[in-house]
């Protein structure tokens, strides 16, 4: 639960956002889904937006009353098909330091498993990313490398965007877990409390550069026993599988858009989104031929596309994997 204080201030500003919001007849969310609704299915169009726009506030649904509800306190394993994203791997052009393809700065796409020498760090690469969601509570996120994770103080984890306006609200971060059971160890989730994540242009990179605050709000800190219980991680086969309530996802039928990611040193979660804080020219580039190659300030890092979840694309949704 998020301290009580704090949990009933939100409920009071929000009850009093919802009843202007009855009164005026204006909803900035709804407003925004029906923008989404009737923007015309164009891939390369990027709208410019103000830097803040209304901030997702998380929600938190009771715990589940005696006997009514199916919800499992614990993650169990998840069953069914996954929603799978292929990412890239480097292996093969490792010993000529550089990523073959899927490296792309400006729609903050990375493939940079490499040290600033460009030494190939496998245990970053990410070659395969699953989704499952099989109900009673949670999902399951799966992020599958090109060798075992990395221990401390890489960290691994995933951004997810709750109302798909390209805008991240929550990161989640996690050390490489140490078993293969469930545990809560070095669990992290941060919170873009005033939705500047993304900076002027969504889903690209900001040319003049990020002053925002990033993620700034720790809403999960598992070893300082804030919000517990949550989100655990086990360590699978070359990878990590995370398990996240789905009250954190909007419940059952939520949707959003979610990003593994890896990071040899975790960058701080206020200079998100990277490539917005980051000039292209500082950052570098993995991929030879570039003129920014080889990597600077933003190495040992690698994400995949934005999985879409809970909904059919419609062509408008923008930096989500291609159907
Ligand atoms: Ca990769
Ligand atoms: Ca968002
Ligand atoms: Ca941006
Ligand atoms: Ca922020």
């Amino acid at each position: 639960m998020w301290e009580s204080g704090e949990f009933l201030n939100k409920i009071y500003v929000r009850a009093v956002v919802i009843l202007f919001t009855l009164l005026t007849g204006c909803s900035p969310i709804l407003a925004q889904r029906e923008m989404m609704a009737n923007q015309k299915p164009t891939q390369n169009t990027t709208p410019t937006r103000p830097a803040a726009t209304a901030a997702v506030t998380p929600t938190i649904k009771g715990t589940p009353g005696s006997g009514a509800s199916l919800i499992e306190t614990r993650p169990g394993s998840p069953h069914g098909s996954p929603q799978i994203i292929h990412d890239q791997v480097c292996r093969q052009t490792a010993a000529e330091k550089k990523a073959p393809g899927g490296d792309d700065f400006t729609t903050g796409r990375f493939e940079r498993p490499f040290d600033q020498n460009m030494k190939y760090l496998p245990a970053l690469d990410i070659q395969r990313a699953e989704l499952y969601r099989p109900e009673y509570g949670w999902a399951y996120v799966s992020i599958i490398l090109e060798e075992a994770p990395a221990p401390s103080p890489a960290v691994y984890g995933i951004e997810l965007d709750l109302n798909i306006d390209g805008r991240g609200d929550y990161l989640i971060q996690f050390p490489a877990p140490s078993t293969p059971d469930w545990s809560e160890s070095g669990i992290k989730m941060w919170w873009d409390s005033d939705g500047d994540v993304g900076g002027q242009v969504i889903n690209r990179s900001d040319r003049k550069g990020y002053k925002g605050s990033g993620f700034e709000a720790l809403k999960i800190d598992s070893n300082a026993g804030k919000n517990k219980g949550k989100i655990w991680t086990r360590l699978t086969d070359n990878g990590i599988q995370a398990a996240i309530q789905e009250d954190l996802l909007g419940g059952s039928g939520g949707k959003f858009t979610w990003q593994p990611f890896s990071e040899g040193q975790p960058y701080p979660s206020s200079q998100y989104d990277l490539n917005d804080y980051y000039p292209s020219g500082k950052a570098g580039s993995a991929i030879v031929g570039d003129s920014d190659y080889p990597l600077k300030e933003l190495y040992a890092i690698d994400n995949t596309c934005k999985g879409l979840s809970g909904l059919t694309p419609s062509g408008a949704e923008q930096g989500v994997c291609p159907p």
